[in-house]
């Protein structure tokens, strides 16, 4: 039977691309009913064993095991997330940003920051250019001291997205942020000839409109897969567990290892290596913060339920 991937999920269909074929030439699927039976169904990334109908159509039938596979955007097998971000025009969220990577760790994925619509810091008036280019700065030098890279990038300025292109050495790749960000916009700049839908941000609401409305695989030039999203806004820790919560903080790991209790939460035991590390300023103050918001809310969705 023959094997492909699904590139593109849409209203209850599958497209997929045959091992063999290009991925024009992509034959839509309808996933078997024994996967809603087994409560599993197809994502894109997914590399599946398919049969063909009468009509031209076909049929998903089995999903080979997944790599790796994310929630929310959903989708398997990626081995790098890009996270959006743009500067301005929404306002970067660093709440937003640490939440993301928290899933990022825990999916097991590498990660790179894209910084977007870097050119409209210069048309803003002097004294808010500058506290955007001082808070961005400090984003830049803070995340790339945990291990990060952090890219800034205009696709309406051209620069930037050739660094990002040269991240995206995996067999696939993510574009994942808030909706209005410039995720589509960057990738119409990255991959000659394609055109994704873009559209202006809500001079009301502030944000984008969800012009994205699926999960879709564009081919790259250099090989591999890069994945457009529908952007969001919030995100739920569904599948994490509270006492995973401080590994998916890449800095916290080495003092994490020397706190005086196994199993610190790094809350209010005595001896945590991590407090003594955000009280000398080793650890930032607001990733930090951000831990102790996120451990509550997981605290408190558990009660919940
Ligand atoms: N000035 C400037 N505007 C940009 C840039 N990138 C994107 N934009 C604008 O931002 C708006 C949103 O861009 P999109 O590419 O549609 O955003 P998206 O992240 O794909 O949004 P969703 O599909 O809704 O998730 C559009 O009006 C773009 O023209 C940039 O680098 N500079
Ligand atoms: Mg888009
Ligand atoms: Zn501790």
């Amino acid at each position: 039977m023959p094997k492909g991937l699904i590139v593109k999920a849409l209203s209850g269909y599958y497209y997929i691309q045959p091992e063999e074929g290009s991925i024009e030439q992509t034959i839509q699927c309808r996933a078997r009913g024994i996967f809603k039976k087994k409560g599993v169904s197809p994502l894109v990334g997914d590399r599946v064993i398919f049969s063909l109908t009468e009509n031209g159509e076909g049929t998903v039938d089995e999903i080979e095991p997944r790599v790796s596979e994310l929630i929310r955007p959903p989708i398997s097998n990626v081995g790098l997330a890009a996270l959006v971000f743009s500067v301005v025009e929404p306002a970067l969220n660093r709440q937003l940003l640490d939440k993301f990577l928290v899933h990022i760790e825990h999916a097991g994925l590498d990660a790179v920051i894209v910084l977007t619509k870097w050119d409209i810091i210069e048309q803003l008036p002097p004294a808010k250019a500058a506290a955007v280019r001082s808070e961005m700065d400090h984003i830049m030098e803070l995340y790339g001291r945990i291990g990060y890279d952090v890219i800034p990038t205009s696709a309406a300025g051209g620069y930037g997205y050739d660094r990002v292109a040269d991240k995206l050495t995996k067999d696939i790749s993510v574009f994942a942020g808030q909706s209005g960000v410039g995720k589509s916009s960057l990738l119409n700049a990255m991959i000659p000839g394609i055109q994704l839908e873009t559209n202006h941000i809500s001079q009301r609401l502030g944000r984008g409109k969800h012009t994205t409305r699926h999960v879709e695989l564009l081919q790259l030039p250099h090989g591999g897969y890069i994945a457009d999203t529908p952007g969001f806004s919030q995100l739920d820790f569904l599948e994490l567990g509270v006492e995973q919560l401080g590994m998916c903080f890449r800095e916290f790991r080495s003092y994490a290892e020397i706190c005086k209790f196994r199993g610190c939460t790094h809350i209010h035991e005595p001896g945590c290596q991590v407090k003594e590390a955000v009280a000398n300023g080793e650890i930032d103050k607001t990733r930090y913060g951000h831990y102790v918001l996120f451990f509550e809310e997981m605290k408190e969705k558990k009660r919940r339920y």
